[in-house]
């Protein structure tokens, strides 16, 4: 039996290695080199090039290397799809929302622009207490975080599929509870995984809701936000700054406006990235029960996308 690493943009080696040394007995390859792919059961995947999970005649498993799965366009029929679920992922996420908030409520972003042009101009700041967060998506991840930024102080709201209780969070679910909970919130955080239903919900419509002058931070998924209506919001003021962590378009192509909107701040998808270490014991886990459906830890059910 052989395990295949299909990674894009995302170092393989020390996860091949990582492996090799936990299983000894089985063969680690890192795809396109596969020296067997009919005794391939079990992929690891970021991002693998289209096409590529068909080449295992014999697959059992997909596992993602993140907590998403929209990077994997093909799932055999027959085969399971797992992602990752894990504290440190959830805190890392907490961790990266919270400075971003912090520069934005504290002017961080025009201080540092300021200081290289010698400007010297205080600013009135905002503090935690009297703050509302919005989080799109309280699963797992968005509601680690909602209930963290809670317990510093922030007025925290939530919005789900299904309906919710959290503490800590004022859970919102359904098309009417998105805007309701957007008309009250100065920072709308998308934790949302991408479906068909998430694709570019952070649209001009949706995004009118929120108060004039709110700060939009995406760390979900790229295709949630549609490009131009972010511009136009920026443009206008209706927003007065957006966080993104993901794009469209990974890297961000190098004509791509975002580059000098003013009011845009980014990151090249690093909000939360799975550590090797605090996720192994789950990859083993789902290599070592590829044959025991019943037995895999955080199983994506198909039918939702997430
Ligand atoms: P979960 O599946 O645990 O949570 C997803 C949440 O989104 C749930 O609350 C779910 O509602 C809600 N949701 C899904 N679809 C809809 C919908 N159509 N309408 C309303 N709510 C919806 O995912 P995680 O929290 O583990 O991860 C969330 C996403 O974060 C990942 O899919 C990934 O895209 C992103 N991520 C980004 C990282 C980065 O570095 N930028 C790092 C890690 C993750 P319900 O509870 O009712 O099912
Ligand atoms: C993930 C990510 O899905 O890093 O884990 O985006």
């Amino acid at each position: 039996m052989s395990i295949a690493i299909l990674f894009t943009n995302k170092e393989a080696e020390s996860w091949r290695q990582y492996i090799q040394d936990k299983h000894p007995g089985t063969r680690v390859e890192i795809y396109p080199d596969i020296s067997d792919p009919a005794s391939v059961e079990y992929v690891i995947c970021w991002k693998p090039e289209a096409g590529a999970i068909a080449e295992y005649p014999n697959l059992k498993v997909i596992q993602s290397a993140g907590a998403g799965v929209d990077h994997i366009d093909h799932v055999p029929h027959g085969v399971t799809l797992c992602r990752i679920v894990d504290h440190k992922l959830s805190h890392d996420m907490y961790e990266f929302v919270l400075m971003v908030m912090l520069a934005d409520m504290k002017n961080m972003n025009i201080y540092r622009d300021e200081q290289r042009q010698r400007v010297w101009q205080p600013r009135p700041y905002r503090s935690i207490d009297g703050t509302r967060v919005g989080i799109l998506g309280i699963g797992q991840i968005g509601s680690y975080v909602g209930q963290h930024l809670a317990q510093l102080g922030f007025s925290v709201s939530g919005w789900s599929r299904s309906a919710k209780m959290l503490d800590g969070i004022t859970c919102y679910h359904g098309e009417r509870g998105m805007h309701e909970m957007m008309g009250q919130v100065d920072y709308l955080i998308n934790l949302l995984p991408l479906t068909d239903e998430t694709r570019d919900i952070l649209n001009k419509k949706n995004l009118s809701s929120l108060p004039r002058g709110a700060y939009l931070i995406n760390v979900g998924r790229g295709p949630s936000h549609v490009d131009a209506d972010l511009i136009e919001l920026l443009d206008s003021g209706h927003l007065s700054g957006v966080f993104l962590d993901v794009f469209r378009q990974e890297p961000l192509p190098e004509d791509h406006p975002f580059w000098h909107q003013a009011g845009l701040h980014m990151a090249p998808h690093v909000a939360s990235v799975s550590d090797i270490d605090a996720v192994m014991e789950t990859i083993m886990h789902n290599y070592d029960h590829r044959d025991q459906q019943s037995q895999l830890r955080y199983v994506i059910d198909t039918n939702k996308g997430y």
